[in-house]
């Protein structure tokens, strides 16, 4: 007989935004505190960690999962606060988990169409759930940081990249000679690896030395203006056209001066999905905005058993 009073349930909302999961807990996490988002996410990493590898990792969840935990925000005047986290860690913002955020939200009655605040670790965002249930969200400011950055790769020889911010750092490489397409997975992402540990070797990171945790690959696209590959923070592709790549996306084309502000940018992902971006000029780089749809896949219970050896998931 199980005990049912020990047992711990969260209350999960899976979503996918062009096939790619976000997990929503609404319920039953510890409670992080009324600090800023980047505060409760070094307190979530610190102290609840366990908590994370529970609700992303196998049995319960999987490398592609992206998690987001639902926050009381510090402003009365934003709908919600969040933290996204992954198979290895934290996120500091996700723009296919915002729009599955705000999908969520519609679905529990908790919002309704037109604009919404969004607090993330990396500052607010805002949100609009349009009548048709597509979001568009205007996302953190985006920039180039450096551009044509040549690394040695290990096996592959000179690779040539931008680093950009776009909610999270990013190499995004133009010439990299493989095909991007969903048969390609494998080389796709042992290449993207190899990257991501060269630059790593190398010393090369982010303006605020932060760790060049996404690797981006583009090609051309028969009906978009361009299909990416992009490989996360723990060796998944996102199945997506990644909501903060494809504002590193716009910040580089904005700076080559190739997209005029407010034109329509037609990102896929490399399973076909699709986002619509554009973007407005700022003092230091763009202001970016992603339009694309999430669907609600599965209204859950998360139970955590403590005699489950496995209740904190299959950790590394
Ligand atoms: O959509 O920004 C995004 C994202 C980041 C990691 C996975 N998706």
């Amino acid at each position: 007989m199980t005990d049912s009073t020990s047992i711990t349930a969260l209350r999960a909302i899976d979503s996918h935004t062009g096939g790619e999961p976000t997990r929503l807990i609404v319920d039953g996490f510890p409670n992080l505190g009324d600090g800023s988002m980047a505060e409760r996410k070094a307190l979530f990493a610190e102290c609840h960690d366990h908590w994370r590898s529970a609700i992303i990792l196998e049995p319960r969840g999987n490398d592609v999962l992206v998690g987001a935990l639902m926050c009381r925000p510090c402003s009365p005047t934003a709908s919600a606060g969040v933290i996204f986290f992954n198979n290895t860690g934290y996120l500091g913002m996700c723009g296919h988990g915002t729009i599955g955020l705000i999908a969520s939200l519609a679905y529990l009655g908790r919002i309704r169409p037109g604009d919404h605040q969004i607090e993330t670790p990396v500052g607010t965002v805002s949100a609009r759930l349009h009548q048709d249930g597509s979001v568009t969200v205007q996302n953190v400011p985006a920039y180039r940081y450096r551009r044509a950055v040549t690394i040695e790769v290990p096996g592959y020889g000179s690779v040539c990249g931008d680093i950009a911010w776009g909610g999270n750092w990013f190499f995004l490489i133009a010439e990299h000679g493989l095909a991007v397409t969903r048969g390609n997975i494998d080389a796709l992402t042992a290449f993207s690896w190899a990257v991501r540990q060269a630059l790593e070797q190398a010393g090369i990171c982010g303006e605020d030395g932060g760790v060049i945790d996404h690797i981006e690959l583009f090609a051309d696209d028969e009906r978009a203006d361009s299909r990416n590959f992009v490989l996360c923070p723990g060796k998944a592709y996102d199945r997506s056209p990644c909501g903060t790549g494809t504002s590193a996306k716009l910040a580089c084309l904005a700076d080559d001066g190739k997209l005029s502000p407010g034109a329509i940018w037609r990102q896929a992902s490399v399973i076909g999905s699709e986002f619509h971006a554009s973007y407005q000029p700022l003092a230091h780089g763009i202001q970016p905005s992603i339009r694309g749809k999430a669907y609600v896949c599965a209204d859950s219970r998360l139970l955590l058993d403590p005699r489950d050896p496995f209740v904190w998931g299959i950790r590394a």
